[in-house]
């Protein structure tokens, strides 16, 4: 019994590093898994945020987590470019991109990742969104641009939750 008792006592004290290390670690990936957003809404001006808060709430009925950027792909290219470039390393699994006017956002976007791209069409003064409609839909071979209607930023919510839930 006398010998038994420090290999006992080397057993227990193994165990109870090990147990007081784990939760730490577990902690830490819960921490990354939780509140990394699956889904990235992008739209190319502040003023499109009405119009894009029904994929957002989607979304989160849904309960998939989103982030929210605005970022204009012909006023400030080099961050779109940026953003969809590391979008699948940062956990992302989809964009919702929403313009107006010749909105080249969506194709933009779609050039610079190879996540499923959800282009928002959006109306504008001039052209009642045909011409938003036109640049999605009419993306070249090569670069695919799924797109809702004209003003359907839900539909892309739930869209891009059939996506995520594939
Ligand atoms: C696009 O041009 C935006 O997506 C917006 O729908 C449209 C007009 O932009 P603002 O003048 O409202 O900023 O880039």
């Amino acid at each position: 019994m006398e010998i038994q008792e420090p290999e006992d006592r080397a057993g227990e004290g193994e165990a109870e590093v090990a147990t007081a290390e784990m939760p730490k670690v577990e902690e830490a990936f819960e921490e990354i898994d939780v509140d990394a957003p699956l889904v990235g809404i992008i739209m190319g001006s502040a003023n499109d945020k009405p119009t894009m808060q029904p994929a957002g709430e989607a979304l989160h009925e849904a309960g998939i987590r989103y982030e929210v950027r605005v970022m204009s792909a012909h006023r400030a290219p080099d961050q779109v470019r940026d953003y969809c470039e590391n979008a699948r390393m940062r956990g992302l699994r989809a964009i919702i991109a929403g313009a107006g006017m010749s909105a080249a956002l969506p194709g933009f976007a779609a050039s610079h990742t190879d996540l499923p791209v959800i282009g928002v069409p959006i109306a504008g003064k001039n052209l009642g969104g045909l011409d938003a409609l036109l640049s999605a839909v009419q993306m070249p071979p090569g670069v695919p641009v799924g797109c809702v209607a004209i003003d359907g930023a839900k539909n892309a919510g739930l869209l891009a939750a059939r996506i995520i839930n594939a």
